[in-house]
């Protein structure tokens, strides 16, 4: 599996509507999540950078699709926080067109990594997307952050119930903890990606065939 360096990553576009994406093709990564779960701080910790994705603490400010690429063929998409409240209704109305379209119409989109919090998973608007991400065949990578706020046992009882929570699902679901704050299951996230991102490319040393 090839090896992605994620700290080589670069600004691509922010795209206010689906139809201002650039074209679709080669493989794209997308992060989601409720407003203040993490998300921000993920893709920092993810790329080595104190602000990719600005962390902020006033919740629902990116309201754009902000595409970073990694290199020629890979981009790495953050999707818009949902959940926030100091949005107009007509803004979210769109937002919520717009991340539809994108979920379901994108040929690109190998994978959606959702982040919650490890403390509050699987709220009413998780479950919405877990069963958008059902309904158009995603593969799920869920990332439950700022582990750092539980002790060990209660983590890895979290990652538990929530894998079984979602357990007969049609789709791929992988669960995880993470942590921003202190690197926990940054190996495991970069695992995740690095087999989105390179599964169908034939190994470099692979012989040849004709
Ligand atoms: N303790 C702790 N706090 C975190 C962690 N990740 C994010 N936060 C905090 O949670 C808040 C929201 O984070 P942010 O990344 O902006 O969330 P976003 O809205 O999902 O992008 C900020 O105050 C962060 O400092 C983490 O792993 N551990
Ligand atoms: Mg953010």
């Amino acid at each position: 599996m090839a090896n992605i360096n994620y700290n080589k990553i670069e600004f691509l576009k922010s795209a206010a509507y689906y139809k201002n994406l650039p074209e679709d093709k080669g493989i794209e990564v997308a992060f989601a999540g409720r407003s203040n779960a993490g998300k921000s701080s993920a893709l920092n910790t993810l790329t080595n950078r104190k602000n990719l994705a600005k962390t902020s603490s006033k919740p629902g400010k990116t309201q754009h699709i902000n595409l970073f690429r990694l290199d020629k063929q890979r981009i790495l998409v953050d999707l818009p926080g949902y959940g926030f409240s100091k949005v107009n209704r007509a803004e979210k109305k769109r937002w919520e067109a717009e991340l539809t379209r994108y979920l379901g119409e994108r040929q690109c989109l190998r994978g959606i990594v959702l982040v919650m919090d490890i403390r509050h998973p699987l709220t009413e608007l998780d479950q919405t997307m877990v069963d958008f991400a059902r309904s158009t065949g995603r593969d799920l990578h869920i990332i439950l952050s700022k582990s750092d706020k539980l002790k060990k046992g209660k983590i890895a009882a979290t990652v538990l119930k929530v894998k079984k929570d979602l357990k007969d699902d049609s789709i791929n679901i992988t669960v995880q903890a993470f942590s921003s704050l202190n690197g926990t299951g940054l190996k495991e996230l970069k695992q995740q990606l690095d087999f989105w991102y390179t599964e169908d490319k034939p190994q470099a040393d692979s012989p040849a065939t004709d």
